[in-house]
């Protein structure tokens, strides 16, 4: 080995060294930093805690290439800094007239190639997980509208509401402002839930961070998603797509209760939605989905 590679091999080994204990300094940083909350928190720099399998495996592919990332990202700059350095003009006032270096070409190119292929398998077994969907329990049918979700429960009969955002000046102890709806979506724990998602008017879309969940709600076509909620809570979501001036403020709200209170719920709302659907059939008639539904509201037919 002579002289100029024994230098290399040098700088090589110092930039491993750096890469490891830098990766391993910003790591431990951002490790502490995630958060588990199932709500936005202050400073939060992670995701919010998954309740789904989908969910979870998103959060661990998204930190496996955070780590992948670090260390290439930490390598290559250390690299180049040494570069800088170790090959300034005073330090190495001859420059070496060398054009190629087979072997390092052929490694930097089979190198990235490798990193892809070991990315590509995590990465395509969790899409086809997404998008196999299983039988499911429950089917929801979401449509987004200016501003404001609408559910029908598709194996409830005529279980059909509107979720509107309830206003800073009414939220109840607890509840979080800009997240909570009047109606939420309720399903069942453990349940394979089927989300059909539309929309009446222009590009919305449905998103549950807890649920791994995000599609577009597109006028004229359906598209779906689905979950299996793991852990009994409330979950927030917001329309993901800029839908107009109320964008910001047609939340999701989705509660996983148990069995047993899904099937009361089932029945309550039931009874409670019915009139006001016929109060909507009515105002629809009279001229204006949207306003009726609000109109009935707010004489109280509800
Ligand atoms: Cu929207």
């Amino acid at each position: 080995m002579d002289c100029k590679s024994l230098k290399l091999g040098k700088g090589f080994a110092f930039a491993v060294f750096a890469t490891a204990f830098f990766s391993f300094v910003v790591l431990l940083f951002v490790q502490g930093a995630l958060a588990e909350s199932t709500l936005p928190v202050s400073y939060q720099t992670g995701f919010q805690g998954a309740v789904t399998e989908v969910a979870e495996d998103i959060h661990s592919f998204h930190a496996f290439l955070f780590y992948l990332i670090t260390v290439v990202t930490i390598f290559v700059t250390v690299l180049l800094l040494y570069t800088i350095y170790r090959f300034r003009e005073g330090a190495n006032p001859i420059p070496s007239t060398n054009a190629h270096h087979t072997l390092l070409e052929v490694a930097w190119t089979i190198a990235p190639i490798i990193i892809l292929l070991v990315i590509s398998i995590p990465s395509f077994r969790l899409l086809y997980k997404q998008y196999s969907f299983p039988k499911p329990d429950v089917v929801i049918k979401a449509t987004g509208n200016q501003w404001y979700w609408s559910y029908s429960y598709k194996d409830q009969g005529e279980l059909e509401f509107d979720s509107y955002m309830v206003k800073d000046e009414d939220l109840k102890p607890g509840q979080p402002r800009l997240l909570t709806t009047d109606n939420a979506v309720v399903v069942p724990i453990n349940k394979v839930v089927e989300v059909h998602i539309v929309a009446s008017d222009v590009l919305h879309n449905w998103t549950v961070p807890a649920f791994g969940v995000k599609s577009d709600a597109v006028p004229g076509r359906l598209l779906r998603t689905w979950f299996k909620a793991t852990k009994l809570g409330t979950y927030y979501g917001q329309c993901s797509e800029l839908c107009g001036k109320d964008h910001a403020f047609m939340p999701i709200m989705v509660k996983v209760v148990s069995d047993a209170d899904y099937a009361a719920w089932l029945v309550k709302a039931k009874e409670e939605f019915a009139s006001l659907e016929s109060a909507k059939k009515f105002a629809s008639r009279q001229g204006g989905l949207k306003y009726g539904v609000r109109t009935a509201r707010l004489s109280g037919v509800k």
